[in-house]
């Protein structure tokens, strides 16, 4: 190779980087860097005390002393497989609100199956990082929005422990003043993704949860809307209980009469977790799972049941709500 060619190829290297970062993310490998250069803002000197603290440090064999949070402890294996062997991070927010790590893989396979081609996903309410990571397992270029800086560096530490943390921006802030404000819009993301706030576990305290009132920091439509703008591929992660009539006026308000929300039912050991909920073209026409991809999954689903005998004892309510609308497709992953 010329000399001249390989130095065009080096500045297009720079170029491709600095607008992926648009100077709006922080790298998660440089967080300790990135707070020292701008510690005269209030969030990054808290960033700061939290990385000299080593902060928000679990010790997986110590039970937690908040007993609401013990049924989470209990499972924390399933929340990081990581939790024993490398440095995990969790506030008490994240027990109850991170993506159990075998539901975000198979969501990472699944957009990965759907969107080979895809580079750039958005995850808005990143937390512990539970889905940026496994996102960041399949893609090259993954941004990671919370409101608390406190889960920034969880996420980044948390990336960090997984090894992907070369792969992944961070950025604090407001999900409402981002997008109005147009802060995110720079880059082009294949897909948006949100784990939006539930509300906390009392999110189970009505039989339907209603999607307009409880999420947070915005009702369903509004939510969408705000996707919608960054990608039109998106996926929101929901109460298994959610209000799918809502969904379906969201969808058709949003995108038209003839729009459709695909919707997957997520059990994990034979119990129901969430739905994602799926807009946009490429998650309607994917390829089912190969026989042998199947034989895999259905084993590994096996092991997982044995995992865990105290949860299959448990009775279980599982309420969810049906609409005869066919703007929503049901699918349970479970067969
Ligand atoms: P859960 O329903 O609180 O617990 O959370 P569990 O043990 O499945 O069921 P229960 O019947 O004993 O209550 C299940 C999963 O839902 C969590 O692991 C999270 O992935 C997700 N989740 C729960 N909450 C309360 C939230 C939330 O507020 N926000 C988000 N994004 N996810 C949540």
């Amino acid at each position: 190779m010329l000399w001249g060619q390989q130095t065009e190829i080096e500045e297009k290297i720079f170029v491709d980087l600095t607008e992926v970062m648009g100077r709006t993310f922080i790298h998660a490998s440089k967080i300790k860097h990135a707070a020292r250069k701008r510690k005269h803002h209030s969030n990054f000197r808290t960033l700061i005390k939290l990385l000299n603290n080593d902060a928000y440090k679990i010790e997986s064999s110590k039970p937690l002393k908040n007993g609401k949070l013990f049924k989470y402890w209990r499972n924390r294996r399933r929340l990081f497989s990581k939790i024993d062997s490398a440095s995990i991070y969790m506030t008490d927010e994240l027990w109850f609100s991170v993506t159990p790590e075998r539901i975000a893989c198979f969501l990472a396979n699944f957009v990965k199956a759907c969107m080979p081609n895809a580079e750039k996903i958005l995850d808005v309410f990143c937390g512990g990082g539970g889905n940026t990571i496994q996102f960041a397992m399949q893609f090259p270029y993954v941004y990671g929005v919370d409101y608390s800086i406190e889960h920034i560096y969880c996420t980044a530490k948390n990336a960090q422990s997984y090894g992907v943390d070369d792969r992944i921006w961070l950025k604090r802030g407001s999900w409402k003043k981002l997008v109005s404000k147009q802060k995110l819009s720079k880059i082009k993301y294949d897909c948006v993704f949100g784990s939006p706030p539930w509300g906390g576990p009392e999110y189970l305290r009505n039989d339907v949860y209603d999607l307009e009132q409880h999420l947070k920091p915005m009702g369903i439509t509004k939510m969408l809307k705000s996707f919608l703008k960054l990608s039109p591929n998106v996926i929101m992660f929901l109460p298994r209980n959610s209000d799918l009539n809502q969904l379906s006026r969201a969808t058709r308000k949003v995108l038209g009469p003839f729009a459709k929300c695909k919707v997957l039912y997520v059990k994990e050991n034979g119990y129901m977790k969430g739905i994602f909920c799926m807009w946009g073209e490429c998650f309607f026409n994917y390829e089912p799972a190969s026989t042998e991809n199947s034989r895999r999954e259905s084993s590994e689903k096996e092991e997982l049941s044995s995992e865990n005998e105290e949860l299959s004892k448990r009775k279980k309510h599982e309420s969810t709500t049906t609409t005869k609308d066919n703007t929503v497709d049901i699918y349970d992953l479970n067969g």
